[in-house]
């Protein structure tokens, strides 16, 4: 049994990592401040997984006193806390850098000095900004063009600055649109599938904003999982940055119909201004997660929406 700390373990993705790691036997500690995340899907996890609620400990990972108290003890550090969204970011950039920048130095701090095994960073396919070459190549030149694109790309740097200076084993994992029961669609600043979804439930017109002709690829949260838990583990792979995603590119207009038509309405969407820091395309080359990790995506983009219509609305 190994000992895990999932920052951000009370959100979406860190509770599905949670999930997993009790499923698995594994110690899981949490530490979450509870600004988007909650205890309620920490409770889920651990009813899915058959287990008692995990350790928690509430506080914010860029408070280093808190991060070193998360840290003692750890051998394995799933850094997920953040405070995601591009256009939260353009919002209020103070607020996502103390989390996304000031958070991640926090705990690499921690781990360093707590002697963790590893720290795997939750990265973002923002990173990539509006480079024309698709799929995206994790050799390719970043061009944030958001803050927190930004500051997602300083967290890989200083994760590979870590790793240079100090010997800390780290990996970034660069995540490609997450999807999946939990997220929470309680804000204009929530994931897109979330929002769409809540929208056709209530017969109610989604906002696109732009064409709709803008792609993402979708990436149903258990194959996110999946990625991480194999760069926690796996030997030889420190310092490297590797994308874990469907490798599939789906467009705003198809996904809404996709949705309109797993629930039955036919709502017409609402088109508004495009959105600032937006990027066009997006979709990933996942050879380098296969060839380093052994990574395959285990649950399609179809099959993931599906399930996650059927969590949010119980009707499919
Ligand atoms: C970015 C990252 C993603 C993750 C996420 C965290 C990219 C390609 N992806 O997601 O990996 O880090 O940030 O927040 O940068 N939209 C609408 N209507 C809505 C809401 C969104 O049309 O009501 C559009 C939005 O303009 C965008 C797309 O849907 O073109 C996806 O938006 P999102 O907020 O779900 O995720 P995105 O791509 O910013």
């Amino acid at each position: 049994m190994a000992r895990y700390l999932v920052t951000g373990g009370a959100g979406f993705i860190g509770s599905h990592l949670v999930e997993e790691l009790l499923r698995r036997g594994e110690s899981v500690r949490v530490l979450d401040d509870l600004s988007t995340g909650k205890v309620a899907n920490l409770e889920a996890a651990a009813a899915a997984a058959g287990t008692a609620v995990p350790e928690f400990l509430q506080g914010d990972v860029a408070d280093l006193a808190m991060a070193r108290r998360a840290a003692e003890g750890i051998d394995y550090v799933l850094h997920q806390a953040a405070i995601p969204s591009v256009p939260r970011s353009v919002a209020d950039p103070v607020r996502s850098n103390h989390a996304n920048i000031d958070g991640t130095l926090a705990m690499l701090v921690a781990a360093r000095d707590a002697g963790v095994k590893r720290l795997v960073f939750a990265g973002s396919s923002s990173v990539y900004g509006d480079a024309l070459e698709l799929p995206k190549r994790e050799d390719m030149p970043c061009k944030p063009l958001s803050p927190y694109a930004l500051q997602k790309h300083v967290g890989e740097q200083y994760l590979q600055m870590f790793t240079a200076l100090y010997g800390l084993e780290t990996v970034t994992i660069r995540y490609f649109n997450v999807f999946g029961p939990r997220q929470d669609p309680g804000s204009p600043y929530s994931g897109v599938i979330s929002l769409f979804v809540k929208a056709a439930n209530e017969g109610r017109a989604p906002t696109i904003y732009g064409d709709g002709g803008q792609t993402r690829d979708f990436t149903y949260v258990a194959n996110t999982v999946d990625g991480v838990l194999r760069a926690a583990t796996t030997p030889g792979i420190a310092g490297q940055v590797i994308n874990v995603a469907t490798n599939g590119r789906v467009s705003l207009n198809d996904l809404w119909a996709q949705v309109r038509g797993l629930l039955g309405v036919t709502t017409a969407p609402v088109y508004g201004e495009p959105r600032a820091g937006d990027i066009r395309d997006s979709q990933a080359d996942i050879r380098k997660a296969a060839a380093l990790l052994g990574y395959q995506p285990i649950v399609s983009f179809e099959e993931g929406l599906r399930r996650t219509v059927a969590w949010a609305t119980g009707r499919i």
